[in-house]
C-alpha cells in the first residue's frame, strides 16, 4: 500500500481487523521493522488522540517520529496553480511538499474541512496535494471528507464487542455548539456499508449526509425508532452537507440520554471523542459501564499502528 487516505485503501478488511487486533495482543512484535525510518505528522488543526496514537504507533514499529503544527509554526501554504503569491501565503505546496519528502519516509496529514465552500472541501485540496507532490507514502489523519483511522479504529472496536454476527449499529446525529466536519461521519458510514451490520442513520431533517456516501443506507428521522433494539449506538455531530457547513438548528432533543439508552439492545456506547458532555451525550451514559469510549481510542494505536506497518512492508 502506497497511500492510506480513504478506507477505499483496505483491500481486505476482515484480515486488516484480524492483523490489528494481532498488532494489538503483540504490540513490540515488528519493533525494529520501522528502525531508520521517520516519520513525519503534519497538523493544520488540533489533535489529541490521532497525534499521541500515531506517534505510539511509529514508536512500536521503531520509528523516529517528527511532528510540525501548521497552525501555529510552518508557513501558510498555496495551493492554486500559476497563482501571483503576492498575497497571505508565503510557500507552495509543490516546495513543501518535496522538502519534506526529503526529511521523512512516510508524512501523515491532517487538514480539517474549512467548511466555508463544499466543493472546495469535497476536492480534497491539501491531501490530495500532498498526494501529488510528495514523494513519500502519506496517512491521511482525517482530512476535509473522511477520517480513515477513526474508521478502521471503529470497525476493530465492534469487532472486539459484538456478540452477535450481525449486530445493529446506529449512527445518530447529535447537536454540537460549533459547525464540524462530515469527515468522521463519512467514514463511519461507509465502513459500516462494508462491515456485517444492520446499520441505520437517524438525525433530523436536512442533516443528510452526501448521497454517494450513504448510498442505499436507511436514514430514519425518528431516532427512538432508530435505536430500537440496537447493539452499537455511534454518536456524533456534523453540520449540514446541503447548507453547507451550518447548524440548521440546536435540536438538544437529540442529545443520548439515558432514558434513550434504555430502548436498544443493553448498547454499547461510541464517539470518536473529543466529545462535548451533557451536549451530545449525557454523564450517565459516556459514564456507564456500556460506554466503551475509552477503549475506542485505545484502538486507535493499533489501526494506525497496522497502516504504518503495511506501508513500511512496501518501503
Ligand atoms: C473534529 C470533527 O471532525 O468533528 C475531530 C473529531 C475526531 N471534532 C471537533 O472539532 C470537536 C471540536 C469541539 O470543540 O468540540
Amino acid at each position: 500500500m502506497n497511500n492510506y487516505f480513504s478506507i477505499q485503501d483496505i483491500d481486505c478488511l476482515n484480515e486488516w481487523i484480524k492483523d490489528a487486533i494481532k498488532v494489538k495482543n503483540e504490540p513490540l512484535a515488528y519493533k525494529t521493522l520501522g528502525e531508520d525510518k521517520t516519520i513525519g505528522l503534519l497538523f493544520f488543526n488540533p489533535s489529541l488522540r490521532t497525534r499521541l496514537s500515531t506517534q505510539k504507533a511509529a514508536l512500536n514499529l521503531g520509528m523516529n517520529v517528527m511532528v510540525m503544527s501548521f497552525t501555529d509554526q510552518g508557513w501558510s501554504l498555496e495551493y492554486g496553480d500559476g497563482i501571483v503569491m503576492d498575497q497571505g501565503n508565503s510557500e507552495h505546496i509543490k516546495e513543501a511538499a518535496q522538502v519534506v519528502s526529503q526529511y521523512c519516509d512516510v508524512l501523515a496529514i491532517r487538514a480539517f474541512a474549512k467548511l466555508e465552500n463544499r466543493e472546495d472541501d469535497y476536492s480534497e485540496k491539501v491531501l490530495k496535494s500532498f498526494i501529488k507532490y510528495a514523494s513519500v507514502p502519506v496517512v491521511n489523519m482525517e482530512s476535509a471528507t473522511n477520517h480513515p483511522l477513526q474508521a478502521l479504529t471503529d470497525a476493530i472496536t465492534i469487532t472486539e464487542y459484538q456478540k452477535t454476527d450481525k449486530p445493529k449499529v446506529v449512527l445518530s446525529w447529535a447537536p454540537h455548539p460549533k459547525a464540524l466536519p462530515q469527515a468522521v461521519a463519512n467514514s463511519f458510514v461507509e465502513m459500516m456499508q462494508r462491515m456485517d451490520a444492520d446499520f441505520v442513520i437517524t438525525h433530523p431533517k436536512g442533516y443528510e449526509l452526501a448521497s454517494q456516501i450513504t448510498k442505499e443506507v436507511p436514514i430514519d428521522y425518528n431516532q427512538e425508532n432508530a435505536l430500537k433494539d440496537a447493539d452499537f449506538v455511534y454518536v456524533k455531530n456534523w453540520s449540514s452537507y446541503e447548507k453547507y457547513g451550518e447548524i440548521l438548528h440546536e435540536d438538544s432533543e437529540w442529545k443520548i440520554t439515558g432514558e434513550k439508552m434504555s430502548i436498544t439492545n443493553d448498547a454499547k456506547f461510541m464517539h470518536c471523542l473529543p466529545v462535548r458532555r451533557n451536549v451530545v451525550v449525557d454523564d450517565i451514559v459516556i459514564d456507564s459501564p456500556n460506554s466503551i469510549v475509552i477503549e475506542q481510542a485505545n484502538n486507535r494505536t493499533y489501526a494506525a499502528q497496522l497502516v504504518l506497518k503495511k506501508i513500511l512492508e512496501k518501503v
